[in-house]
């Protein structure tokens, strides 16, 4: 396929890039982390978005090599950050299959000289769809190393719920879909409130993904969630404009 072989291409000459997007603490408003997110700026095509090629990345054995580009540039990128300022990644199921993520990440961290505890990996549920328990010692390898953990799209699949009991997450991030309707429909404020009370019970991070309005935030605030990410502050901006919105937001 044509779009294999642009991308073959494009991881070979270094033509991805990193975004990042500001993770807001509620109680303080203030920047406490930045999500890094791929970006593909196509020669001919313009900007592509992840969602378009990270599916055919994993498809084609491409996605090994690109998380792998992925967590060293992040993590040589935050290691320039104020020391309180964290970093997250987005891993795919697919690189829990090479067995040597964990190896992987050890030398991000080495190289870069970023502290474990200023990494922050997010996964989704669909590592835990095969290979579960693999999967889950992998996990808490992780965990071992001072890196933490996050449960990326919380609400989206199918039986999230036990996948908070399987695994002690330091972070749930709930899917920007509940988030958006919050003020225009009731059940979405249900759903929201439940799950910022389970964090809270469960004594860990929530944060609200795809937060657009001061509505939302003050939904937000009064529910007890923890964190927020979205337009409201920034969408994902080049690691060169991490400093101004550390200057606006920091
Ligand atoms: O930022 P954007 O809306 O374009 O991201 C679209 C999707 O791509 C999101 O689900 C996001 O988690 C995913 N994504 C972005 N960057 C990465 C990455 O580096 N690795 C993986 N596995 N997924 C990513
Ligand atoms: O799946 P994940 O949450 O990792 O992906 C983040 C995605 O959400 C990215 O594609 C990013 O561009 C998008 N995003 C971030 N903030 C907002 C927002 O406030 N509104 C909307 N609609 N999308 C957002
Ligand atoms: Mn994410
Ligand atoms: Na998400």
């Amino acid at each position: 396929r044509e779009m294999e072989l642009d991308l073959r291409r494009a991881f070979a000459s270094s033509e991805f890039e990193l975004y990042y997007q500001p993770l807001v603490e509620i109680a303080s408003d203030k920047i406490s982390g930045f999500e890094a997110l791929l970006r593909w700026p196509h020669p001919g095509k313009g900007m592509i978005s992840p969602a378009e090629f990270i599916p055919l990345a994993e498809e084609m054995g491409l996605i090994g090599p690109l998380g792998e580009w992925v967590l060293r540039e992040a993590c040589k990128e935050a290691v320039k950050w104020p020391l309180e300022i964290k970093v997250a990644v987005n891993l795919s199921p697919v690189q829990f299959r090479s067995r040597n993520l964990v190896q992987v990440v050890i030398s991000a961290l080495a190289n870069s000289g970023l502290a474990p505890k200023r990494l922050e990996l997010e996964i989704t549920e669909s590592v835990f769809l095969a290979e579960t328990e693999a999967n889950l010692a992998i996990l808490h390898q992780l965990r071992e190393l001072g890196v933490s953990i996050s449960l990326d799209d919380f609400g989206t699949g199918y039986s999230s719920l036990s996948y908070l009991r399987s695994f002690p997450f330091d972070k749930i991030k709930i899917d920007r879909s509940f988030v958006k309707d919050l003020a225009k429909r009731s059940d979405c404020g249900a759903i929201v409130r439940a799950i910022s009370g389970l964090g809270r019970s469960l004594n860990i991070t929530t944060t609200a993904e795809g937060v657009e309005t001061t509505e939302q935030l003050d939904w937000l605030r009064a529910e007890g969630c923890n964190e927020v990410q979205g337009f409201l502050f920034s969408g994902a901006r080049p690691a060169a404009e991490v400093e101004q919105l550390l200057f606006r937001f920091g």
